[in-house]
């Protein structure tokens, strides 16, 4: 099995980023194999900067806009020093769909933008040698696709995204590239499950190991945030490619909410004393559960308080960058929060890695958004709008493909202690049986992934109601997507807004579900250099009334356990006459400045 563990180094495993200024070229034709661009892309390419998406860097519309294949090309050299290892190219992501060539041969491939893969290149590899990498791109969506879209051909035949989904089409590569020097016999993969008792903890660690080797042993070292060892256990193997076994600790350091602890675990693999495969990470001793109404960390009930968030930022849209993580983090702490949706995929790993650091709490969501054939859904969806979405026959493939991508977003993010739930969906139209049944199949399959067991959701929008939505019941808890005051009786309306909200919530209250509610969206469109008085919608005066108004509404039931605004920061969107310059909804800028409201989430927070 492939795997999706974090590159290391050390004595038997070395990465080497082949991050820089790539060449690029766009193939509307589609001509790029047949011309040879496998084996390199010629003379006449533009300079691009990876990670990042290629859109905001050109000048013109059509350039930035483009949809179709385009191509990626850089040399790399190959060490002679690798040779005999499992040498690996490790792409963090590319978005949508990429096949890559070695020395213009196919060495592997991935479909779905959101999540890292890795190609083989042991035997395509010139070792001592530069060799070619190209790597032909493709950002064309459709309904059997995660996210779901769909591309129209304008008059001139170029074709254009038509994205079911809030959020601008960002593509490219958008997350490091990396060579790596692997060992024969490979840790492809581990977790491990936490039990507390009273100050102690037993944690189980499970390690899985490729190759054909017999006769392994394993050691598993716990040490603290001091260096001091911890715990370990050796295991051996016993026919099966996998080890297991527990460390028991004494007063143990809990990974807890804004209180971090982090301990290193070392998985060692070895044959007659001499070690095969070692891999190094940090893990923290923590438990999540639900019981009632109450979301449990560690046994003692937590409030999720926080934000929906993107990877979007100006300039290099979805590619990641350390110092604007940095900044988002600081932004959050600031205001108060413990927690972020990644909404709507899974973000770059370094996310979950600088979450584990800081204390956050994740919910880690899959990219299937769009599941609703409009290209508003966020006006239509608030008005029951019934599109027939999971009747269609291409169903099955959507399936295929969101089975895939919950498979791979729970192999890469399990270990993560900020990882603190699932969502599994946002925002589909869920008032069928078709969705039921499509969904009952995701929840089944994605029960049996998590050896933590973590609480399994999605996101619902407005017509997913208490009365109509035929899905709720197979989540843990349950999400809410809610725009009481925005898209329903916005502005002069408040007072109905609320009265609405309340209606709903009480409906939802009779329905005694016993499981806990977060709100995982709530929000108001509001341009940050704006200030009216009295209030209007899209000034700030609007945007602190719209947040006081959900926050009463909140506060009068024990069963909501989180509030995630819409959005942490103004983000871009398709153009179109709903959105000026992108989605307003920030409370921060796009440019990670506090909104006038910000400072109500702070005093809000703090004191919760
Ligand atoms: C947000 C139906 C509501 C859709 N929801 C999803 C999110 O991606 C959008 O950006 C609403 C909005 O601001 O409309």
């Amino acid at each position: 099995m492939e795997s999706l563990l974090f590159p290391v180094s050390n004595r038997v495993r070395s990465f080497q980023k082949l991050d820089g200024l790539w060449n690029f070229k766009f193939d509307p034709k589609g001509v790029g194999e047949k011309e040879g661009w496998n084996k390199g892309l010629g003379g006449d390419v533009i300079k691009m900067p990876v990670p990042a998406s290629f859109s905001d860097f050109f000048t013109d519309r059509e350039s930035r806009d483009y949809c179709g294949d385009f191509w990626y090309e850089t040399t790399l050299f190959v060490p002679e020093y690798l040779k005999g290892k499992k040498v690996c190219l490790r792409f963090g992501s590319v978005t949508h769909r990429a096949v890559v060539y070695l020395n213009g041969k196919e060495v592997g491939g991935h479909v779905g933008g959101f999540l890292p893969f890795n190609c083989d290149i042991s035997d395509a590899a010139k070792y001592g040698e530069e060799n070619i990498l190209t790597v032909k791109v493709n950002n064309e969506l459709d309904e059997t696709t995660l996210p779901c879209g769909n591309v129209k051909t304008l008059k001139d035949g170029r074709k254009l995204i038509t994205p079911y989904f809030d959020f601008y089409n960002y593509s490219g590569i958008h997350r490091s590239v990396y060579l790596l020097g692997l060992p024969e016999t490979e840790i492809e993969d581990y977790d491990y499950t936490v039990a507390l008792d009273g100050a102690d903890a037993k944690v189980c660690v499970s390690a899985y190991v490729s190759g054909k080797d017999e006769g392994l042993e394993a050691e598993v070292i716990l040490e603290d945030e001091t260096g001091k060892e911890a715990g370990k256990f050796l295991a051996k193997q016993d026919g099966k490619s996998s080890f297991e076994g527990t460390i028991d600790i004494k007063n143990a350091h809990l990974w807890d909410v804004l209180k971090p602890y982090l301990y290193t675990i070392t998985i060692k693999v070895s044959k007659d004393g001499e070690v095969l495969d070692e891999y190094k990470d940090r893990i923290g001793i923590r438990t999540v559960r639900i019981e009632g109404e109450k979301l449990l960390l560690n046994e003692k009930p937590v409030y999720l308080k926080g934000y929906g968030k993107h990877e979007d930022f100006d300039v290099i849209g979805r590619g990641f960058s350390y110092p604007v993580a940095k900044r988002d983090f600081e932004c959050m702490k600031w205001s108060g929060a413990n927690c972020f949706r990644t909404s709507h995929y899974p973000y770059a790993e370094e996310w979950y890695r600088f979450a584990d650091e800081e204390g956050f709490l994740i919910i880690d969501e899959v990219p299937a958004v769009g599941m609703m054939r409009s290209l508003m859904n966020f006006v239509d969806a608030g008005r029951g709008k019934y599109t027939s979405f999971f009747e269609t026959e291409t169903v099955p493939e959507l399936q295929k493909n969101h089975l895939q991508a919950v498979h791979e977003m729970f192999r890469r993010d399990k270990n993560h202690p900020s990882v603190i739930a699932w969502s599994l969906f946002n925002e589909p139209e869920t008032i069928s049986e078709f969705a039921h049944n499509y969904f009952k199949v995701i929840f089944d399959e994605a029960r049996k992934l998590d050896v933590q067991n973590r609480p399994l959701t999605g996101a619902l929008e407005k017509t997913s109601s208490p009365e109509k939505c035929q899905v709720n019941e197979l989540c843990d808890f349950i999400c809410l997507n809610r725009y009481y005051g925005w898209y329903i009786s916005g502005g002069p309306e408040l007072q109905d807004a609320k009265e609405l909200f309340i209606e709903e919530m009480d409906a939802w209250k009779a329905k005694k579900l016993n499981k806990p509610f977060v709100f995982t969206e709530f929000g108001s469109d509001t341009l940050g250099y704006e200030h009216r008085l009295p209030s209007v919608m899209w000034a700030q005066e609007y945007q602190d009334e719209y947040y006081n108004m959900n926050f009463e509404v909140f506060d009068k039931y024990d069963f909501i356990q989180g509030e995630l605004t819409w959005n942490f920061a103004d983000f871009q969107t398709s153009e179109g006459i709903f959105r000026v310059g992108g989605n307003k909804k920030g409370v921060f800028t796009r440019n990670r400045q506090p909104k006038q409201a910000a400072y109500i989430l702070k005093r809000r927070w703090d004191s919760k």
